[in-house]
């Protein structure tokens, strides 16, 4: 990669820059500029890695590490190829409108047809149907000020009350749990926090391939002595580095948290004095943990009893302790249960609110903190404000410049959608920044559902399998074509820089929304020429929210290396720590919550023996639409493999490089058998990451979260039939990352790899 090559041969160059400042006129210049190293965040994960952008001749030709506080000048195989997708061939250059009806072609077409056809229908379809029957689904790859926007155009420009986002598939567990139990739904501290921590307990997240530069941070924690205790039903490379790793049956953390609870009560590890001032609600909680026996627990999950009890007490013996967790627990139709089994735990001992301790989720997508915070989301209005809020609807009406009566109430879940689609009753959407025809659960239902829109409009860069499928397909920007913000995972609100000029007749997000708005006789509501304008805006109408923006200008993020919310006032120094005195909840006490454990919806039986979870590797993003087109990613994982345990292989006959035939009641797939050690041995995994018949969307189960609606990724019942040897064996079993890295790559790992009594699967 030439990244690597002209690395050194540049370090001048690149530190001379960083301390030059931006070039007159601002780094909107870089693309005119015949050379520049652009300051801004990649555009893949929620760590938001800072990153230089190196501009050559108008265009974007290489990426420079940049020294920002949390990355610290590391980027993980995502970050360094990301630019690549700037001047990718795939890049949608111009509008497209599919001519002949449902069967016939995409083809090119101006802008001022596509958004007329586009507008015309609409206008029809809510003039006979009413405005809820076009509906607009967003997603948390935008900046902060094109998430406001998709929720401020669902219901000042169509007057729709259907607008709901992608983080619905992520963040929706975790947010509510975090909202319910502290009145603040943001991680409470920073991640260079997590070297304070004395003990670090790693619920549900693959670490090292999800979050490559966080794991910086746990290294540090354990070159200050910091154990490490993961619970994942796989050995990622996180867990084989841990002191202890608990491996649960997919879909029983709340069973297993609790008896952690339990045992930290009868060791007597609870912060009385903390729970008594600091909290309410903790006999309840107390007295619904005390049936989850160590044995209990073991019955439940699997995890041996001695290892529920070691885990407690090298848990409960630290200070501060700090919890991790992520989809691993929250994809789940018990999600926001398994959120708050974690918050019990971090509240009975006393470490929420201290610097290194706590409990904090790992927020997914670039933008999953701040896109659920500026009314993109279908129950909510901007600055963290509630829909059904008399005083935060009136406040935002009164910002807005509407009739309190005209802003429509709350809409259905990105979820619930599918159904409404499916009845006629969404009749037409547009998607901006989601590719659902690969990250839904169960596709067949979704595609039925998207074949009934009429028009199906995507704004994206790519034809990704939504695209495809689209009436109306709309060409949207990269990352770095536009201006705006991002709030990363800790609450860090960051600047994203343009150092490209949009390809071809391609437009931004929030251009393209202003242009349906002014169509739709709303453009008095969108007079936004810059994002710099949006963004102002939203400072305006977060004010006095619960995520508070207003103190935060783009030049104060420049200077002060992000700024954390809430940041009431210029003069305000932003909150890096929450819940350092109180909590968010008007008597500024937390909540415990009284917890019980309820098995996932569908459970294995003969049929059915295997408990399938998806989830991610290191080399692709999501639904793969952008990582798919990068050369190097593709390269180390084209295809889906389905990670089986050497002992589940054996009785099924089936050899690591075999293809497989995998089937669930929803559907069946062909891919190939990756045989590992590292899964539980009734468990399977698959990365999600593909389209079509490789989607192993194909398979799961279309349950939700009964509150927040979110799907249950992470467990339903499978069956596996071998179907012979692979063509590919002559090339080895397939590898990848979680199951091949060995533990002596890891300074931290015992050198003894698994003990026999891991090997042995008595571990599970
Ligand atoms: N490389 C890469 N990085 C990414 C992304 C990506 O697509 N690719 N996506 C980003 C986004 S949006 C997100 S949301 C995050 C997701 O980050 P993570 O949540 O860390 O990733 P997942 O692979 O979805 O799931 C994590 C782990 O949960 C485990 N797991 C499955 N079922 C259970 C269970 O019942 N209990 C427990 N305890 N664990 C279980 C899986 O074995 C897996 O190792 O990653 C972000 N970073
Ligand atoms: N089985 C299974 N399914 C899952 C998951 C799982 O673990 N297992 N994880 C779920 C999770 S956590 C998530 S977050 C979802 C994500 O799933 P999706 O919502 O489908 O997310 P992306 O793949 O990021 O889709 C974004 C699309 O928009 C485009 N895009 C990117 N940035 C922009 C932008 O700024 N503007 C515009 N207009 N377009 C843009 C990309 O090219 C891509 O086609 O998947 C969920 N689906
Ligand atoms: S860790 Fe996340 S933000 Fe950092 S380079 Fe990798 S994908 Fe990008
Ligand atoms: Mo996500």
């Amino acid at each position: 990669m030439s990244v690597n090559r002209d690395f050194f041969a540049e370090r001048d160059f690149n530190r001379d820059f960083q301390e030059s400042g931006a070039p007159e006129g601002g780094w909107a210049q870089a693309a005119r500029l015949p050379g520049a190293m652009v300051p801004t965040h990649c555009c893949f994960c929620g760590v938001q890695c800072g990153m230089f952008l190196r501009v050559r001749g108008g265009k974007v030709v290489g990426v420079e590490p940049r020294d920002f506080p949390h990355n610290r000048g590391s980027l993980c195989p995502k970050g360094v190829v990301a630019y690549q997708q700037v001047g990718h061939p795939q890049r949608l250059l111009h509008p497209m409108v599919r001519r002949g009806g449902k069967g016939g072609q995409l083809q090119r077409a101006s802008w001022d047809e596509a958004l007329g056809y586009v507008v015309d229908r609409w206008k029809g379809i809510q003039a006979e149907h009413g405005r809820d029957a076009v509906a607009v689904y967003g997603g948390s790859s935008m900046t902060n000020e094109k998430c406001y926007l998709v929720g401020k155009f669902a219901r000042v420009g169509l007057r729709t009350r259907h607008v709901d986002y992608n983080g619905r598939l992520c963040m929706s567990s975790s947010a509510s749990a975090y909202a319910r139990a502290f009145g603040i739904d943001r991680s409470p501290l920073p991640m260079t926090d997590i070297p304070l921590a004395r003990c670090i307990l790693v619920v549900g997240s693959n670490i090292a391939e999800c979050f490559p530069i966080l794991t910086r941070w746990l290294w540090a924690a354990r070159d200050r002595g910091a154990r490490l205790i993961v619970v994942d039903p796989r050995e990622t490379p996180t867990a084989r580095t841990a002191d202890l790793w608990l491996a649960p049956r997919p879909g029983t953390d709340v069973a297993l948290l609790s008896a952690i609870l339990r045992q930290v009560v009868h060791d007597g590890r609870v912060d009385e004095g903390y729970v008594r001032e600091r909290t309410v609600g903790w006999e309840e909680a107390r007295a619904a943990a005390e049936p989850f026996t160590p044995e209990e627990a073991e019955r439940i999950s699997g995890v041996p009893a001695a290892r529920v009890v070691a885990a407690a007490r090298l848990y409960g013996g630290a200070d501060p302790s700090l919890i991790l967790h992520a989809r691993g627990i929250e994809h789940s139709t018990h999600g926001v249960d398994a959120c708050l089994a974690c918050i019990n735990l971090a509240l009975a001992r006393g470490q929420v609110g201290k610097p290194g301790g706590g409990t904090t989720m790992l927020t997914g997508q670039g933008n999953g903190q701040g896109g659920r915070e500026h009314g993109q989301k279908a129950n909510q209005l901007p600055g963290y404000r509630h829909i059904d809020a008399p005083e935060d609807r009136r406040v935002v009406a009164e910002a807005w410049g509407i009739p309190e009566e005209e802003l429509p109430g709350e809409g259905a879940a990105a979820t619930e959608m599918v159904g409404l689609m499916e009845a006629g009753r969404i009749r037409s959407c547009l998607f901006m920044c989601s590719n659902p025809l690969v990250s839904l659960p169960d596709l067949a239902q979704v595609e039925r559902a998207l074949a009934r829109l009429d028009p199906l409009v995507v704004v994206d860069f790519f034809l990704s399998e939504t695209a495809e499928r689209a009436d109306v397909v709309l060409p949207g920007t990269v990352w770095c074509e536009d201006e705006g913000t991002t709030t990363n995972m800790e609450g860090r609100v960051l600047r994203v820089r343009s150092a490209a000029e949009p390809p071809g007749e391609a437009r931004r997000d929030w251009e393209i929304l202003c242009d349906l708005a002014a169509r739709l006789g709303r453009g008095a509501w969108f007079p936004h020429r810059t994002a710099r304008q949006i963004w102002d805006e939203l400072r305006r109408v977060s004010r006095g929210g619960v995520a508070d923006y207003s103190g935060i200008t783009w030049e104060r993020i420049d200077a002060e290396g992000g700024v954390f919310w809430p940041c009431p006032g210029e003069d305000h120094p932003g909150t890096p720590r929450l819940f350092t005195e109180r909590f968010g909840h008007p008597d500024g006490r937390a909540r415990f919550t009284p917890l019980t454990y309820l098995p996932p919806a569908e459970e294995p039986d003969g049929d059915f023996p295997f408990r399938l979870a998806t989830g991610r590797t290191v080399y692709h993003y999501l639904s793969g639409t952008q990582t798919r087109r990068l050369e190097f990613l593709n390269s180390q994982a084209p295809e889906p493999w389905v990670e089986v345990h050497p002992r589940a292989a054996e009785g099924l006959g089936i050899r690591g490089g075999d293809r497989v035939r995998l089937t669930t009641r929803r559907g069946s797939m062909e891919l190939e058998a990756l045989v590992a050690p590292t899964v539980r041995p009734d468990t399977l995994f698959v990365p999600y990451h593909y389209g079509g018949a490789a989607s192993v969307n194909r398979l799961t189960l279309p349950a939700v979260e009964p509150k927040v609606k979110i799907p249950e990724y992470k467990v339903c019942a499978a069956r596996l039939d071998p179907l012979g040897a692979s063509p590919r064996t002559d090339r080895g079993p397939r590898r990848n990352f979680t199951a091949d890295t060995r533990p002596d790559m890891f300074p931290y790992a015992s050198g003894e790899g698994r003990s026999a009594e891991e090997e042995e699967g008595k571990a599970y």
